[in-house]
């Protein structure tokens, strides 16, 4: 099938007989990543255009609009860090700043470089196919328009895929209902209202623990309970931002060498090394201290030796029952399935305490299942439950589920999503055999997913925009990696992450999502070896002239 034949398919009935617009490159979306890489490939001098299916930049900071989201990250530690004068013009307004200033902080970022003239927005793609005989990538957009461009570099996010669940009926509900992930731009009140949140993720905790504070009734339906710790947020005083300020090369030299490009790196030592008083005060220490020290700064062991990682449990669980009243209801709250920090920490601002508010339950779906959603609530296998407004909190198909959105076609046709069937395979989380000129940022096998993503985007992206100036100026114009070199790097990959324990829990985080057809066995998606060594390697290739790649 030709290329643009594929591509009017996959795309609206509305397909446009105009001949596509061109450009040298195409980014699709326009988040952080988008944005970085198209003022960086302004700078090469390349027509660039930016396709982003929203109506403004942002993605997931566009998107994830749901009461209560907020950074994980210190917000010091997640702008970009390009710019000295972005850096000293923006203000923070909170070590973990809440969604709204985020996507305040993406549109200044556009303003201030004047992004928006090479963006288009409300421009979905739904297509991509490369053109063997051109060697260029054809796109296609939801309403039929198409554009084409030599290399086409995707920005779509690892967790941008959301998905609802699997139950019965979910179009049946007559009240009102929304997935945090498309949540609408009007303020949603839930004053006098009875809520439920399907979900209890990092984004179900940051939501249940906002709506409780107004809901009339809210109800929680929690399938896995997670090992949630406080986030310690604050206002960031004038002095302390002066220092922020002053500190930016010190705050980005220590993101850089650190595991997952956070403030916080490993302990060197391994819990059963120290003395238990000791660990205890340790475990104390972290779990008052702001952010994730928690998980990223706890004992070098604890996520890959499970007598380790039972102490740190312990510590969590004994934190979980003093914090929840009623006792029954507490070892309702604690996992028993994972140990602390095998699936992702939500980080929480008084969630726990939610429990001892007289207008909160938490319907537990191990004893009572969701048999299906009714025009009036949810019935578990033991009641009706009517419901003003219903909030799935569900997830994502994560890391190669925006891929599978778009109908993507590499060489003789071959489709990604059928190549990736069983777990992705890549070269350097950049690239994918077949598929020449297809540039993944952040996608998967990068450092990016278990990252503090903007220091792994500016890896990435900077990476790309070198490869881009050195094939201009050799004169290429195709990059593919050879099969040998992605099958070596997928290798290396599985081998990273193999004794994590992380590896024996279904979580998004080991691609399992029951909502998803095909989405049931475990396989790591992310490069387990941490952003440091990762950035070794891309450098290290690209100083042997982009070894394991093949240039024409
Ligand atoms: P997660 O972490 O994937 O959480 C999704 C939650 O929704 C989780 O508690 C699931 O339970 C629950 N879920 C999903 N489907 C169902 C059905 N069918 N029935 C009941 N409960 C269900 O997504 P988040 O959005 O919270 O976080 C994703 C990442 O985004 C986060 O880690 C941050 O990095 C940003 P389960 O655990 O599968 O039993």
């Amino acid at each position: 099938m030709a290329p643009h034949a594929d591509i009017e398919a996959a795309s609206s009935a509305k397909a446009d007989v105009r001949s596509p617009e061109r450009y040298q490159v195409i980014i699709i979306g326009a988040g952080l990543s988008g944005m970085y890489q198209l003022y960086r490939l302004r700078e090469l001098g390349c027509s660039v255009r930016v396709f982003e299916a929203g109506d403004g930049v942002g993605g997931t900071w566009y998107w994830n609009r749901y009461p209560g989201a907020r950074f994980d990250s210190e917000s010091w530690t997640y702008g970009l860090s390009f710019s000295h004068d972005l850096l000293q013009e923006w203000s923070w307004k909170e070590h973990f700043a809440a969604q709204p200033e985020t996507l305040r902080y993406c549109n200044y970022l556009a303003d201030k470089f004047d992004l928006r003239r090479d963006i288009t927005f409300n421009a979905r793609v739904v297509a991509a196919a490369y053109d063997e005989n051109a060697n260029d990538w054809e796109v296609g957009f939801e309403d039929g328009r198409r554009a084409r461009a030599r290399f086409l570099i995707t920005a779509i996010g690892p967790l941008s895929a959301p998905t609802m669940p699997a139950i019965p009926g979910v179009g049946d509900f007559r009240g009102e209902a929304y997935h945090t992930a498309k949540w609408p731009h009007a303020p949603v009140s839930f004053k006098g209202k009875r809520v439920a949140v399907i979900g209890t993720g990092a984004t179900g905790v940051q939501t249940i623990t906002e709506v409780a504070k107004t809901a009339l009734h809210l109800s929680v339906f929690q399938r896995t309970p997670n090992w949630c710790a406080p986030l310690h947020n604050a206002a960031i005083d004038a002095e302390t931002q002066v220092h922020i300020k002053a500190s930016y090369p010190e705050i980005f030299a220590r993101c850089r060498e650190s595991y997952g490009c956070f403030i916080h790196d490993a302990d060197p030592r391994n819990a059963l090394e120290v003395p238990a008083e000791e660990r205890e005060a340790f475990y104390e220490r972290r779990y008052a201290e702001p952010g994730f020290g928690i998980w990223m700064g706890n004992f070098r062991d604890i996520l890959i030796d499970k007598a380790a990682n039972d102490t740190v449990t312990d510590f969590m669980r004994r934190k979980i029952r003093a914090r929840v009243h009623n006792p029954e209801l507490a070892e309702r709250l604690i996992p028993t399935n994972h140990g602390f920090g095998t699936r992702r920490v939500p980080l929480e601002s008084g969630y726990y305490e939610v429990y001892n508010q007289p207008n909160v339950r938490l319907v537990d779906l191990r004893e009572t299942p969701i048999e299906r959603i009714t025009p009036n609530g949810i019935r578990t296998s033991d009641a009706e439950h009517p419901f003003d407004m219903i909030i799935y909190a569900t997830g994502f198909d994560a890391i190669t589920g925006a891929f599978d959105r778009i109908h993507i076609r590499g060489r003789g046709g071959l489709r990604l999503k059928a190549k990736w069937a069983d777990g992705p395979r890549t070269y350097l989380g950049l690239q994918v055999a077949g598929f020449p000129n297809m540039l993944t940022l952040v996608g998967p096998h990068n450092a990016a997913t278990f990252c503090n993503i903007p220091r792994c985007i500016e890896q990435n992206v900077e990476w790309v925009t070198e490869l881009l100036r050195y094939m201009d100026h050799k004169g290429y114009t195709r990059i593919e990696p050879s099969p040998d070199a992605e099958h070596a790097w997928t290798q290396h990959v599985h081998e990273s992450a193999a004794r994590l324990l992380l590896l024996e829990v279904d979580s998004w985080m080991t691609g399992v999502n029951r909502n998803v057809p095909g989405r049931q066995q475990r396989t790591f998606m992310a490069y387990a070896g941490g952003a440091p060594k990762y950035r070794e390697k891309c450098d290290a290739v690209a100083a042997g002239g982009y070894e394991g790649f093949v240039l024409a």
